[in-house]
């Protein structure tokens, strides 16, 4: 098949997913075009099955708002017709799924049928979807979508309860590439961080507010005064300095480490104990399974999707969200003795592989394959 994958190239989930999911199907000998605005950034090595088309306009003067949609609309039906593409696969709602409806109805007056599928990631549903600026239009590019999927069970309920849909919603989880994240054993690189008496926490995300990143320092603070361990915050965004700021207010600044945004996070699950993830809400949390996968149990909030991945007891625990005491709790649980931590880790691992990308890419390849028969019946 021949594949148009548009998605955001930035350090996102949906990026990852979609760039992933690309190099997949590149591997299982599918022609893959990315089209996006830069180089996707697990875009990181050269496959001839990939191309690469970048969506790049000069912004004119009376722009107050870069008009993107218009550009990556009219990018979509350049790649389509020049390299014949059998189908347009779009990530995060906005503006991929009304640009991709744009471009297919404009291709439609030229006699090229192309068929596109939306995946749904999260924020393009649950906070930035369904805010009236945008609802109509996420709505109606929703509905006029040859395929839709969600990445959990939760993100579907979310969006038939947020919008008016007539179409079909099919769940296909988030997954991951087992070759890329393996346990690699890194001593060396852990007694940098932490004495071996200590314990290692991460917490990884953009630090946007909806990520909770300050419950992340809370959580640590109360843990801290019980068990000796150590925190690393990767990532950046909005959020980091008023982390930072908590850190210093609470006097913990030796033992929390902000290692900013960084490519090879294997490598610091690697020296990793315990992940935490406390969402207000969360699709589906592939940073959650990126650390399962990495051997690394993850104590979340019980929002979203991320029960669809955690289990209480057996590869981490949920608490409500807000709940920093509770965290804290169960933290200490997952983390005072090496058989617990141990046997958690293990069943991370067994969680990880039931998400494996050899299983969920053929599902993909499946929905392709419907929606192509559809079309030309
Ligand atoms: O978490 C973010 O802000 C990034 C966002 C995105 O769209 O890039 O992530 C969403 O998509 C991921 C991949 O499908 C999911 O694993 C995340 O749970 C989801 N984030 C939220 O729902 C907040």
């Amino acid at each position: 098949m021949n594949i148009g994958i548009v998605c955001y190239p930035t350090y996102g989930g949906s990026g990852v997913v979609a760039t992933e999911l690309g190099k997949g199907l590149a591997l299982k000998g599918h022609s893959v075009h990315f089209i996006t605005y830069k180089q996707p950034f697990r875009l990181d090595s050269f496959h001839p099955n990939i191309s690469y088309h970048e969506v790049s306009f000069e912004n004119y003067a009376l722009f107050q708002y870069p008009p993107y949609e218009t550009a990556l609309a009219s990018r979509m039906v350049d790649v389509v017709q020049f390299e014949k593409l059998d189908i347009l696969h779009v990530h995060y709602a906005i503006p991929h799924a009304s640009a991709a409806y744009l471009a297919q109805q404009i291709l439609k007056e030229k006699g090229i049928h192309i068929p596109f599928i939306t995946t749904l990631h999260g924020t393009d549903i649950t906070l930035v979807g369904k805010d009236k600026s945008f609802l109509p239009v996420v709505e109606f590019s929703i509905n006029k979508s040859d395929g839709v999927t969600t990445v959990s069970h939760s993100l579907k309920n979310d969006t038939l309860q947020s919008f008016e849909i007539s179409n079909e919603i099919e769940v296909i989880h988030n997954f991951i590439n087992l070759e890329r994240f393996l346990k690699i054993e890194k001593p060396h690189f852990r007694k940098l961080v932490a004495q071996d008496h200590e314990r290692i926490l991460i917490h990884i995300s953009n630090f946007r507010k909806v990520k909770r990143a300050e419950d992340v320092i809370l959580m640590f603070d109360l843990l801290g005064k019980e068990m000796p361990s150590k925190l690393l915050m990767v990532g950046d965004g909005p959020e980091r300095q008023k982390c930072e700021e908590l850190c210093r207010e609470l006097k913990i600044c030796e033992a929390v480490k902000f290692l900013g945004k960084q490519e090879a996070v294997e490598e610091l699950f690697a020296i990793s104990d315990l992940m935490i993830l406390p969402s207000e809400s969360e699709s589906f949390g592939l940073a959650a399974l990126e650390a399962m996968a990495c051997h690394v149990p993850v104590l979340a909030s019980d929002a979203g999707g991320l029960p669809e991945l955690i289990e209480n007891g057996i590869n981490g625990y949920m608490c409500p969200v807000g709940d920093v005491s509770s965290m804290a709790l169960y933290a200490k649980k997952i983390l005072s003795s090496d058989e617990s931590l141990s046997q958690f880790k293990k069943q991370a691992y067994q969680t990880a592989q039931k998400f494996d990308i050899k299983i969920i890419l053929p599902q993909y390849e499946a929905l392709y394959n419907k929606i192509l028969a559809q079309s030309k019946s």
